[in-house]
């Protein structure tokens, strides 16, 4: 049972990992190195022990495809994940004119009355960022992310390399090619990004008329993190897959860090606690000709019937 995979996770983490500081000084409990396997021929692994907003993962994997960094495309699409690090952006800009909001994501979490003025000035740079044109430009980017390393590289005599396109170029022709691979880590962008790609390499394998995904992701929040990656690269399994006319394996998902953070531990619990479900199937509608058109509407699931979602805060 391929959630079984997910699951086991957790608990290894719980039973056997290291309790350590972190980078947003909220405590972790983790191990590294972790894999896991899931059959995308049983069905789509969208986790059933709990709610996960697929609607988010769609657009987010969207974003990516088209090779935006810009959030206003997922604010269109009522899709907040990214909002934190541009936000940090400009509240660390000479811009900024509100009240100080230095540490906001621990700040938040454990003073209601910060998280008041908190919460007023993330709708306000919505807003901004949905109306104001210049704004948007200034401040919506993320700097080098997936979207531009996936379809723009930028080498060193200036060019672009589009790493998407040129993929699927080679699974086409190079079926058993051992180097179909997408890497989003380029060591020159590191220093300037919002968020160093946690997600950083993936590649591809076909075998049997069927394409399997590998991702090396070096940093894994288990909790919340890890539900949208896995749904994420199973989409984007799936979509390549149609895209080389071919059907999709497995998805084989290779963790660094998997870490659980401490104030995660009790929502862990009651996950684990309940009785997976039988998976959802995915729809992509006959209409999409190449998947560099595919519309959020173009995709959906069928006979999801998840468990209800489990709140935790997010460690930024
Ligand atoms: N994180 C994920 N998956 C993602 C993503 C972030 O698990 O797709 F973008 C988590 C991992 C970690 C934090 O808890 O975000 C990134 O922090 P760091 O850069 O210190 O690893």
């Amino acid at each position: 049972l391929n959630e079984k995979e997910y699951l086991n996770l957790c608990q290894d983490i719980l039973n056997h990992g290291s309790d350590r500081g972190d980078r947003t000084g909220t405590g972790t409990r983790s191990i590294f190195g972790y894999q896991m396997r899931f059959n995308l021929q049983e069905g789509f692994p969208l986790l059933t022990t709990k709610n996960v907003p697929f609607k988010l993962i769609k657009s987010e994997l969207l974003w990516f495809l088209k090779g935006d960094t810009n959030i206003r495309y997922l604010l269109l699409h009522n899709n907040n994940i990214w909002n934190e690090w541009a936000f940090k952006n400009w509240i660390e800009s000479p811009d900024y004119d509100g009240p100080d909001m230095s540490d906001f994501g621990l700040r938040a979490q454990e003073d209601e009355s910060f998280n008041q003025q908190y919460q007023e000035q993330m709708s306000r740079f919505k807003q901004l960022i949905l109306n104001d044109d210049e704004f948007a430009e200034k401040f919506g980017h993320l700097g080098d992310v997936y979207g531009k390393q996936w379809r723009h590289w930028k080498t060193t005599t200036n060019e672009t390399i589009d790493q998407i396109k040129q993929v699927i170029h080679d699974i086409r022709t190079k079926p058993e090619s051992r180097r179909l691979i997408v890497s989003a880590w380029n060591p020159e962008d590191v220093p300037t990004m919002a968020l160093p790609p946690c997600h950083t390499l993936f590649q591809f394998y076909v075998q049997d008329g069927k394409l399997s995904c590998q991702l090396y992701q070096r940093s894994g929040d288990v909790f919340l993190g890890i539900p949208f990656n896995i749904a994420s690269y199973s989409l984007l399994t799936h979509l390549i897959a149609r895209e080389c006319n071919l059907e999709v394996g497995e998805f084989v998902h290779t963790i660094g860090d998997a870490h659980i953070y401490h104030n995660h531990f009790n929502q862990v619990k009651e996950q684990l606690s309940r009785d997976p479900r039988k998976q959802a199937e995915l729809m992509i509608s006959d209409d999409v000709n190449t998947i560099f058109d595919v519309d959020v509407s173009d995709i959906s699931l069928k006979n999801y019937d998840p468990h209800p979602a489990i709140k935790a805060p997010i460690a930024v």
